[in-house]
């Protein structure tokens, strides 16, 4: 962190948080993804000396909606006792599950998807994590860490759909997802209340806010960014951001009871 140049260096600008692209009530498709390159596009080379990285925290204001909890006495391998929802997951006045990104104002170029695969566990019939970004072609790989038997089944809007069931402690699925999308909701048929969101990138510069509502997106090159941070029932807000060159920027988003 140290070679890190903290907040009073940053210069941060507002132009336009707030902006409301994202609709929720339409249904999580309606974000459009940062444009993907070619896959014939030249790589793109970010100098690690002097890339630099974005930091905040997601607020929550207002009292958060309380939602119904979740019943999964329908299936003896899941939980007996009353479970809460992940949608809206508010502590102290921050809101986890927000997933923030790049959404404009990288080079031109494309970026290799890591080989590492994504995890999502499925843990107490419920996804872990309830949202999740990875790379246009990084490998996705589900696990079922239950006594119970699930059936996985992304309903994409531009990948291709999968539905397949895992039996208990099964066999991990692995798939690959080859165009950019946003908010993907993927659920369970054998359990109703099992929903989850993936995010398909075509760059390394994402995150989600964790339960103290923070978020680090690093090595980043030095740049003017549009940074977006959306919310399954919140909507999107966007902000632009100047990192400079080893530099820590702070970028903090707040959204608002509905
Ligand atoms: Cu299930």
């Amino acid at each position: 962190m140290k070679k890190y140049i903290c907040a009073l260096s940053l210069t941060i600008f507002l132009l336009s948080c707030n902006s409301q692209n994202f609709k929720p009530a339409d249904g999580p498709h309606s974000s459009e993804p940062p444009a993907s390159q070619p896959a014939s596009a030249p790589p793109v080379t970010v100098d690690k000396s002097t890339a630099g990285m974005i930091t905040g925290t997601v607020s929550f204001q207002g009292a958060a909606p309380k939602l119904p909890p979740l019943d999964m006495t329908q299936d003896p391998g899941c939980p007996s006792s009353p479970q809460t929802s992940d949608a809206v997951v508010v502590k102290n006045g921050k809101l986890a599950n927000v997933f923030v990104y790049i959404k404009d104002g990288l080079p031109q170029g494309s970026f290799s998807p890591s080989p590492e695969p994504a995890v999502l566990d499925q843990k107490g019939c419920r996804y872990v994590p309830h949202v999740l970004g990875l790379m246009v072609g990084q490998p996705l790989k589900v696990l079922n860490d239950d006594n119970a038997e699930h059936n996985v089944h992304p309903m994409p809007r531009e990948n291709s759909e999968w539905n397949e069931s895992q039996m208990p402690h099964g066999q991990p699925i692995t798939k690959t997802f080859h165009k950019s999308e946003m908010m993907m909701p993927v659920q369970c048929n054998q359990h109703p209340w099992m929903k989850m969101y993936v995010n398909v990138i075509p760059n390394p510069y994402f995150a989600v806010s964790a339960d103290n509502g923070t978020f680090e997106i690093k090595d980043l090159p030095p740049g003017e960014y549009t940074l977006a941070a959306v919310h399954e029932k919140f909507g999107e807000q966007t902000m632009k951001i100047k990192v400079g060159a080893k530099q820590a920027a702070q970028a903090n988003f707040s959204f608002t009871a509905r």
